[in-house]
């Protein structure tokens, strides 16, 4: 981890949802976001959640993130303590493949709002774009890097589309 103080702190329920939180992480890495990342979780530790939470804003993080899967209450717990803006990821932790998660978080009853992410890995990963969207609008160094970002993928999309021209022309089909 960077040793900048963190602007982010990335949340999870279990270390179980680690392999889908690490994609936030990577992202805010990539874009030199430093973050700070912690297991607690809503149900099972509902004071630690609370004490990490109250302490975020002292030290200076201007943003969390809350993955969880199931009853999945962590985002809205977390949004509840602080005035922070609160990233929820559902993760597909249950039979129902993160449809609970995703509902629990995205159906935050009006006054308390998290901004919810698509289930797993792609979700995380917008949660850390998004996180480092909400930091650009004050840093203009990082506002540049997402631009540049916004353009590699662009110019990746007409790659892509060069590909699958070659493609069709191969398969003998135009
Ligand atoms: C949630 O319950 C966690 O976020 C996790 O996704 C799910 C299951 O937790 P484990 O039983 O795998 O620790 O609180």
């Amino acid at each position: 981890m960077s040793e900048k103080k963190p602007l982010v702190g990335i949340m999870m329920g279990s270390d179980n949802d680690y392999d889908i939180m690490v994609e936030s992480a990577k992202v805010l890495k990539q874009f030199d976001v430093p973050f700070e990342m912690i297991v607690s979780s809503a149900h099972r530790t509902p004071e630690r959640t609370v004490e990490y939470v109250r302490s975020a804003e002292e030290r200076g993080l201007k943003v969390l993130i809350a993955g969880a899967g199931a009853a999945a209450h962590l985002a809205g717990v977390v949004a509840a303590e602080t005035m922070l803006p609160v990233i929820a990821v559902p993760i597909d932790a249950t039979s129902m493949r993160g449809l609970d998660a995703l509902l629990a978080m995205v159906q935050m009853p009006a006054g308390i709002p998290v901004a919810t992410m698509a289930i797993g890995a792609a979700g995380s990963r917008n949660a850390g774009i998004f996180a480092a969207r909400i930091l650009a609008t004050e840093d203009k160094v990082l506002n540049a890097r997402l631009v540049e970002f916004k353009r590699d993928m662009a110019a990746g999309v007409v790659k892509k589309s060069d590909r699958v021209q070659k493609k069709i022309q191969e398969d003998g089909l135009i």
